[in-house]
């Protein structure tokens, strides 16, 4: 197996207790802890194989015990972004947009690579389940990017977005290296 391709930094955001921190430690070593523990985690690494590529992402919870300056700069970080909500409560969806605005103002662009992930699927079938897919589907749309419903306690679909979020920075990563490599041809030619 080659070395591992670091490809990128992914900045996980979402309400209190949706299950940012779960679903990376699921993607990192496929633990899941029911205790709730509301620290934001240090950076976290997670290996995937996409297209016979090893690659190594590093994940980074953004939450809103933090200033404003550093929440800004840790958007500035990421490469990409992966939009948590929990699938049976409508607050925790409503917030994504208002997350979104916030990345892109801090990033200054008009979009950024992104997923959204659903988590808590196991709990989907309790009465008060409140985000319905054709909701989740239609943001999706609107955001162009793809939304997986997981679950990190029973890891339902937990690879799906893992790998997507791999993928995606995988050909960034290679756009970015052949754009270096024109430059630098450039560079030699002048
Ligand atoms: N039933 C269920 N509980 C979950 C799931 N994911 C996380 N939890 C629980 O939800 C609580 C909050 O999870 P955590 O990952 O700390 O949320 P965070 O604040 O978004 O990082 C913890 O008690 C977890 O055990 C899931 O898929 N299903
Ligand atoms: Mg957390």
């Amino acid at each position: 197996m080659n070395d591992a391709m670091d490809v990128g930094r992914v900045i996980v955001l979402g309400y209190g207790g949706v299950g940012k921190t779960s679903c990376v430690s699921v993607f990192s070593t496929n633990t899941f802890a029911d205790e709730y523990d509301p620290t934001l985690f240090d950076e976290v690494k997670a290996h995937v194989i996409v297209d016979q590529h090893n690659v190594v992402l590093t994940f980074e919870e953004s939450g809103y015990q933090e200033e404003r300056m550093d929440t800004e700069n840790r958007y500035r970080r990421g490469d990409a972004f992966m939009f948590v909500y929990s699938i049976p409560s409508r607050e925790s969806f409503q917030e994504l947009n208002t997350l979104r605005t916030s990345v892109l103002a801090a990033v200054g662009k008009p979009t950024v690579p992104a997923v959204i992930v659903g988590n808590k699927k196991d709990l989907a079938n309790d009465p008060n389940v409140d985000v319905i897919q054709a909701d989740a589907l239609q943001l999706a749309n609107a955001w162009h990017c793809q939304h997986f419903e997981v679950s990190a306690k029973s890891r339902e679909g937990i690879q799906a977005p893992l790998e997507a979020l791999a993928t995606k920075l995988l050909i960034l990563h290679a756009l970015m290296q052949a754009g270096e490599g024109q430059r630098s041809k450039k560079c030699t030619l002048l």
